[in-house]
């Protein structure tokens, strides 16, 4: 008789990390839903949880190596695979320097443990400082200006929703992407909540989104114009006397240079540049001074856009002008099990944060967090000179589809030496690798999430053992990037377990010291993550000290909590987080003000005819889920948003199509008609245009929409942080007739 097994999982396929309760039997998932005794995310699941099965059994992800051989890809052995990169790769750095080989990291490295805590250790061992991610189209703002405040890149304050009475959102949509930066699964419901103890929402989006639509309130906002806002905002709670620090007093720095600062930014002169009146900008100020328990929240699109560091930065320091910065309901910071170094070290001060410690050779882009803009890659690729990139590791990225000007990231792939991705499918990037490593199915590998409990709503502590067996032949994703490490240390024909071993002692050696021998000893039975993530447990703010607080937390007493567990609600921790070399939260840092300069002179920039700003939803996930049945069966969702005056006006009509273009860069998509877009402002999804030659993406072909990022420009960033600009760009717009 077939045996039924059950196992919980977090869902890695957003930030919301829900808990999942498989039933598997024979080897295949048989049902996967919310797991309703997770401490933290209390059962709720999305549509997008289930496609976990299509993924795990989707026939055009890999299985095997492949090789390009004379233009085309053959499947080959894991010895024949690695040795082809041993070979070639190797041969490039010492001739071309270390800076000639690049790595891109995308955004799944950081839902999968075995990835996040070994690319580490492979960029470490390449040595290169072209170090691309997906940070830098998406949250680089957020951590510079959380950086420079708090003094880590990851001291990063939430909305303590669950106990608050207003939240401001501008540019998320946390009903339809479950949030980011802030995991906060079943947003809907704790928004409901919060509406139902009589609270406020209040949304400030160029699109009536699905969160906007639950809201009390919704106010359009021109796209760009969020760090006009919140000067705005800032404006006022000084003019009218309502900035109060409260307990936060002793704690900051700078107040007097901000209120300065902001001096130019009356509400009346940033008006037309954020399309919000005067009058609406100081109830504004007001209403978020007044309320008891409030949070200001800023997402991606105040991220991606040309002053995304000052927004960031503003929608803390409203917080704290309004003694909402790390009080209950409020905006506070989690402490999270493992991993943060806002745990770790000396606590009230440390060394802070600082950026361009090198820049890009060609754009003299300003390195931030040990990165350079993914918007440099394809002319690092394309411009001759010393320190030009002959070679790129993917893992786990599609910028072509996913970074702007994609276009030109595929001819750019197509002129280096030697490529190799570790990924899951031959797809717009990776079929311009000469090896491709397939990636394990999430289902293959344990669990923890290494990154996200420092950004939860609540404090908890959940892990979870692999579901499905991977097959004896393959290696799982951290062994890969172990065997690159080796192939860059020229240990290619090395022991790899002995080789994970020195690479874990000498990591402990760095934090333990003189007790080295012993925590090695108190890990001695785990390899591999498990080892990293039970020493980081161990050693965390809840962790049982390798023996001396027999009572606290292990990765065996998490293995053996099935629901997780729950450290409560968030707790204030300012000041022991603070990690700026002033020990205090640092209002005013110099950088931010500067770009103040850049901000006066945009004040008047008119508004252009048309822009458009980007757009997520339910059954999609960036690039590369629409390759799974589950989500991609039904109408086409590619559509391009238009206000209904704007379609009057452009001949556009409903289900017609329309060509968008920038420049020479056109794309045509599929019109829908929607009176929630603002006036001027067209919205389209990002990460499709699966019509690319050579991607082996069957399901996903079958339906493969525009590729907005064929439109965007990849010179434009945020100077200061190096995001790129994917929101508000000016376009063209006619009907296709
Ligand atoms: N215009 C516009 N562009 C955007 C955005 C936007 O809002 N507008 N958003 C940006 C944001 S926020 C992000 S995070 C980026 C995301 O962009 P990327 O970081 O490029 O990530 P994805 O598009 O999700 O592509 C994921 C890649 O990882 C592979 N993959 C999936 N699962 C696994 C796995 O388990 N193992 C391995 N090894 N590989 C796997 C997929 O096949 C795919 O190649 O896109 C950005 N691009
Ligand atoms: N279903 C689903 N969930 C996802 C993803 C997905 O692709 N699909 N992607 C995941 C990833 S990688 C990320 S980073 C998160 C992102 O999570 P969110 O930040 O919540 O992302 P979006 O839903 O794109 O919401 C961005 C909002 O900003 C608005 N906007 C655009 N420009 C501006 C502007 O200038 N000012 C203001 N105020 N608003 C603006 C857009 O209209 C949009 O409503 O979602 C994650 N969750
Ligand atoms: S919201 Fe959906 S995709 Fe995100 S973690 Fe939860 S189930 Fe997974
Ligand atoms: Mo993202």
């Amino acid at each position: 008789m077939a045996i039924e097994t059950i196992h919980h999982r977090i869902c890695p396929l957003c930030e919301a990390c829900c808990g999942l309760e498989l039933k598997v039997v024979d080897g295949r998932v048989t049902s996967i839903r919310g797991h309703d005794d997770d401490v933290f995310s209390r059962g709720y699941v999305c549509p997008k949880a289930v496609a976990l099965k299509d993924l795990h059994e989707d026939p055009d992800r890999l299985r095997t190596p492949l090789v390009k051989r004379d233009g085309k890809f053959v499947a080959a052995s894991w010895d024949e695979a690695f040795s082809e990169i041993a070979r070639r790769l190797p041969a490039i750095r010492a001739r071309h320097g270390d800076d000639a080989v690049a790595i891109a990291l995308g955004n799944p490295v950081v839902h999968k443990a075995g990835l996040l805590l070994y690319v580490p250790r492979l960029a470490r061992a390449l040595g290169t400082r072209n170090v691309f991610s997906a940070s830098t189209l998406d949250q680089m703002p957020k951590q510079l200006a959380s950086g420079l405040m708090f003094g880590d890149w990851l001291s990063i304050a939430v909305p303590d929703i669950e106990r608050s009475d207003l939240l401001v959102i501008l540019g998320a949509n946390p009903a339809v992407s479950n949030g980011s930066m802030w995991t906060v699964p079943d947003f809907r419901g704790k928004a409901k909540a919060l509406r139902a103890r009589g609270g406020n929402l209040i949304v400030i989006d160029p699109r009536r989104t699905e969160t906007a639509e639950i809201a009390d309130r919704h106010i359009f906002i021109r796209p760009g114009g969020d760090a006009f806002l919140l000067a705005g905002i800032v404006h006022t709670l000084f003019a009218e006397n309502l900035a109060q620090l409260g307990r936060m007093a002793p704690h900051v720095a700078g107040v007097d240079a901000l209120a300065e600062a902001v001096r130019p930014f009356a509400p009346e002169r940033v008006a037309a540049r954020c399309a919000i009146s005067a009058d609406a900008i100081r109830q504004l100020a007001r209403t978020i001074a007044g309320a008891e328990r409030a949070a200001v929240y800023g997402r991606i699109g105040t991220c991606t856009q040309e002053f995304g560091t000052l927004a960031n930065w503003l929608i803390d320091a409203v917080n704290v002008l309004t003694r909402h910065l790390d009080e209950p309901g409020g905006a506070m910071f989690p402490k999270a099990p493992a991993f943060a170094a806002n745990t770790r070290g000396a606590t009230g001060a440390g060394r802070g944060v600082t950026t361009g410690r090198h820049a890009s050779r060609v754009s003299r882009a300003p390195e931030v967090f040990g990165e350079l803009p993914m918007t440099c890659l394809a002319e690092e690729i394309e411009t001759p000179g010393t320190g030009q990139l002959r070679a790129l590791i993917t893992v786990a990225a599609n910028p072509v589809l996913s970074a702007p000007n994609g276009p030109r990231i595929a001819a750019a792939l197509d002129a280096l030496d030697f490529m190799v991705s570790v990924d899951v499918y031959v797809n717009e990037t990776t079929r311009h690798a000469d090896v491709i490593l397939p990636g394990t199915s999430p289902l293959e590998e344990m669990h923890y999430d290494v990154a996200f409990p420092q950004l939860g709503y609540r404090n908890c502590a959940r892990a979870g053992a692999a579901v499905l067996p991977l097959a004896a032949e393959r290696p799982a994703e951290w062994e890969i990037l172990l065997k690159l490490t080796a192939i860059a240390n020229g240990r290619a024909d090395g022991d790899l377990a002995q080789f994970d071993d020195e690479l874990a002692a000498a990591d402990v050696k760095r934090a333990a010291g003189e007790h080295a021998a012993a925590v090695l000893e108190a890990v001695a039975h785990r390899r591999g993550p498990e080892r990293l993530i039970d020493l980081a447990l161990r050693a965390g703010p809840y962790g049982d000290r390798f023996g001396l607080k027999p009572d606290g937390l292990n990765l065996e007493k998490l293995f053996a909590a099935p629901n997780g567990i729950d450290f409560g609600p968030l707790a204030p921790r300012i000041p022991e987080l603070l990690r700026t070399p002033s020990g205090r939260i640092e209002i005013a840092p110099p950088l931010l003000l500067s770009d103040f300069a850049r901000a006066a002179a945009a004040l008047d920039q008119p508004a252009p005819d048309f822009v458009i700003v980007g757009r997520r939803q339910v059954r999609s996930n960036n690039s590369w889920m629409h390759n799974l049945p589950a989500l991609a069966k039904g109408r086409n969702r590619c559509t391009v948003l238009v206000n209904p005056a704007d379609a009057r006006r452009l001949g556009l009509r409903d289900g017609g199509r329309a060509r968008i273009a920038r420049g020479a860069n056109a794309i045509d998509a599929q019109v829908e008609v929607s009176d929630a877009m603002m006036p001027g402002v067209l919205s389209l999804p990002h990460g499709w245009g699966h019509d690319l030659p050579g991607a082996q993406l069957n399901v996903a072909a079958l339906q493969p929409g525009a590729n907005l990022n064929a439109l965007l420009d990849d010179r434009v960033r945020d100077p200061l942080s190096g995001n790129a600009v994917l929101s508000g760009v000016a376009v063209c717009v006619s009907a296709i007739t």
